[in-house]
């Protein structure tokens, strides 16, 4: 089945027990047992599996092209289950360009328990060759980065990554791709993780992370550190995520079109140094990307002449577009990385230029999106 058909069917079928077409919102935190170690259909408690759970996964399994899926209470905490797969003094290489809660989670709290992490330019698979050590057990990167919009070319990551006699795991945060422009398991990925609070859930009203893999021994181990660290949603987020990816083809069409126009009309603001954007010819990887992925997404950055002042005054100053974390939601969303969203990065490797202004593209008209940067852009 092609990918829209899969997002409305895949993982869902209706009710056994009363042909509910919509998957139902299994409230409940356990479920009766036939006998002692005889539990109906496979469920015995909510931490472990949930029904409604269970869809989202199996959704997310097949859009992925993968064969297992699992999902979180949170982004961070998949991220974080993830990085239980290692053993202290395991070393993980991670791109020099990530959300900030993800270095967070690396640099302040998962070093403490001896991992070490080192972060490397992954747009450049050399560098990445160059950055594996005997220890390195791990590779972490996001394509689009967030907030450079770097990309990075997963085949070949893939085949070097591999190449290491560790074989280490390769992951991929397809947060801002989506599975429908971006697909890294048929890349050569082992993981892919998704911070499912964004262009999955689409609608801005739910926090979730979600993992996929395709080999069945590593998601056993993945499964069983689900269920022993029980950081997993509740059955309504699972639902409204479900409910999301339902339009998910449709959304990201329309916000690669709003995005695309925006782009247009920032390229030539004279206030705007530089327009980021994985489909413009200005970007350093567009053909990479162009090979990679679908589409260009709705994700712009933009760096404003005048520096940090003149980026708080554009993001203070528009109307439609609200000052927000957070992305991928039929909602514009406008923020200031360096401020907001990667503060935990100030002082690191890091660092993101505080002029640069980035832009979560919504749904709204086109025509009303473009007025209401060039009304806040007069204030830069
Ligand atoms: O917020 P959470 O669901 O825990 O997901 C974390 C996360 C992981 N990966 C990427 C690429 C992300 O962008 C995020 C969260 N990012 C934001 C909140 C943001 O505004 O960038």
């Amino acid at each position: 089945m092609k990918f829209e058909t899969l997002a409305i069917h895949a993982g869902q079928e209706p009710d056994p027990n009363n042909g509910a077409v919509m998957t139902p919102v299994y409230f409940t935190s356990t479920y009766m047992q036939d006998g002692v170690g005889k539990p109906r259909q496979g469920y015995e408690y909510s931490r472990t599996l949930n029904p409604t759970r269970k869809a989202l996964q199996d959704c997310l399994a097949a859009l992925e092209g993968g064969n297992f899926g699992l999902t979180f209470s949170s982004g961070l905490a998949a991220t974080d289950t993830i990085l239980r797969l290692l053993n202290s003094e395991d070393h993980a290489l991670a791109g020099n360009d990530v959300y900030g809660g993800t270095f967070r989670l690396f640099d302040k709290v998962l070093r403490r328990f001896n991992l070490d992490f080192t972060f490397a330019d992954t747009t450049d698979p050399e560098s990445v060759a160059d950055a594996l050590t005997p220890s390195t057990r791990l590779v972490w990167l996001e394509t689009p980065t967030n907030p450079f919009l770097r990309i990075t070319d997963i085949r070949a990551v893939a085949e070097i990554v591999h190449a290491h006699e560790n074989k280490p795991l390769l992951v991929v945060d397809n947060t801002f791709a989506t599975p429908y422009l971006q697909r890294p398991l048929e890349l050569g990925a082992d993981i892919v993780v998704h911070s499912m609070t964004k262009y999955l859930g689409g609608h801005s009203d739910v926090v979730g992370g979600a993992v996929i893999v395709k080999d069945k021994e590593l998601a056993d181990k993945l499964y069983f550190l689900q269920n022993a660290v029980g950081a997993v949603p509740g059955p309504m987020d699972c639902f409204l995520v479900l409910r999301g990816i339902k339009t998910l083809p449709l959304r990201m069409e329309r916000h690669y079109e709003n995005a695309t126009a925006i782009v247009d009309f920032l390229a030539s603001h004279p206030k705007v140094e530089k327009v980021i954007y994985p489909f413009h010819a200005s970007h350093p990887q567009q053909k990479v990307a162009m090979r990679q992925m679908k589409n260009g997404g709705g994700m712009i950055s933009f760096i404003i002449k005048g520096g940090r002042e003149a980026a708080i005054r554009v993001v203070e100053a528009t109307k439609i577009f609200a000052l927000a974390e957070s992305l991928g939601g039929v909602e514009s969303l406008i923020e200031v990385p360096a401020a907001m969203t990667h503060l935990s990065v100030a002082g690191s490797q890091l660092e993101v230029d505080p002029a640069l202004i980035r832009l979560s593209v919504g749904l709204e008209h086109q025509e009303d999106l473009i007025e209401d940067i060039k009304q806040a852009l007069e204030k830069a």
